[in-house]
């Protein structure tokens, strides 16, 4: 009884572990619309993690927010758009909504990292 606990603790933590990965609807959908590529979104959430914003192209219903979540380190990035109303602060964590309520392609940029580039295409 006693040896049976070893393994069957380990199956535990990690079924614990995958329910917890699939816990995230936020995940879910970022991932969707980068398999899909084409769904438009009613919400969107953009991670900013390894100098990148994960993903970098949201197709949005005109009217959606997305909110984007640092989510690596100790890292300062920025969200920058041509409005900048619509700008964040630079920071290392913490999030940054937008709610886009025009068509068209909004494209923005990290004022730190040149290479981290995004586009939202509001329909
Ligand atoms: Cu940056």
């Amino acid at each position: 009884m006693r040896k049976a606990a070893g393994p069957f603790f380990v199956v535990l933590v990690f079924a614990v572990y995958a329910c917890e990965g699939r816990a995230f609807p936020i995940i879910g959908t970022m991932t969707d619309s980068t398999v899909t590529g084409g769904t438009i979104l009613s919400s969107a959430t953009v991670r900013i993690v390894d100098n990148a914003y994960q993903p970098n192209l949201v197709n949005l219903q005109s009217g959606g927010i997305v909110v984007w979540v640092w989510d690596s380190s100790a890292t300062l990035h920025n969200v920058t758009f041509a409005d900048a109303s619509q700008n964040s602060p630079t920071q290392s964590r913490g999030t940054h909504s937008v709610v886009f309520g025009s068509v068209g392609t909004f494209d923005y940029h990290c004022t730190i990292h040149t290479e981290m580039t995004g586009s939202i295409v509001v329909h």
